[in-house]
């Protein structure tokens, strides 16, 4: 089984949002495009509460329930079969979306049979990178395509490290 894990392709992380990732939503149509590759469409939601430590990093973004916490408009959400809430708590980041709260993506892999994860989405040098090595780590044959991710890159060069950061550890990036 080959899943696609599409994470936090969310308004606040598109141009306009409140942590807005540069050209974050030239990725969606090529999103779009990828979905029948796949046996299984997971996306991740970050979905903060209005107070929570993950905020004295980073701007108020993602909360739920919010306009900004809903996926871009135009993310062809119906093909979309399981979605992950993460970063929940108040003390909580929830870069990677194997930290969800509400299901144990790990184990609802192993459930699925699904040996092949595909990781696209916002933001490469965090939430991407973060969820792509977990993946590792669960011994999926990961894969980060580079057309359907974009980096906040608050260094210039920080995406671009991240991708190799990912490469190092056994991702295929493509
Ligand atoms: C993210 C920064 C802060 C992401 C989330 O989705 O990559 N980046 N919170």
């Amino acid at each position: 089984m080959k899943a696609l894990l599409i994470v936090d392709v969310q308004n606040d992380f598109c141009p306009g949002g409140a942590l807005a990732v540069p050209a974050g939503d030239q990725i969606v149509p090529v999103i779009n495009n990828m979905l029948p590759q796949f046996d299984l469409v997971i996306a991740s939601k970050d979905w903060h509460p209005s107070q929570t430590a993950h905020f004295d990093q980073w701007p108020v973004h993602c909360v739920q329930d919010s306009a900004g916490a809903a996926f871009h408009p135009d993310l062809n959400h119906q093909a979309i079969d399981q979605i992950l809430y993460k970063g929940t708590g108040k003390q909580d980041d929830g870069y990677s979306a194997f930290e969800a709260t509400n299901l144990d993506l790990a184990e609802f892999l192993k459930q699925k049979n699904v040996e092949d994860l595909t990781v696209v989405g916002l933001a490469t040098d965090y939430c991407v990178k973060a969820s792509a090595l977990d993946a590792v780590k669960q011994g999926l044959k990961t894969c980060v395509r580079k057309d359907a991710v974009r980096a906040v890159n608050i260094q210039p060069d920080d995406g671009r490290q991240a991708l190799e950061a990912m490469k190092q550890a056994g991702v295929e990036i493509f």
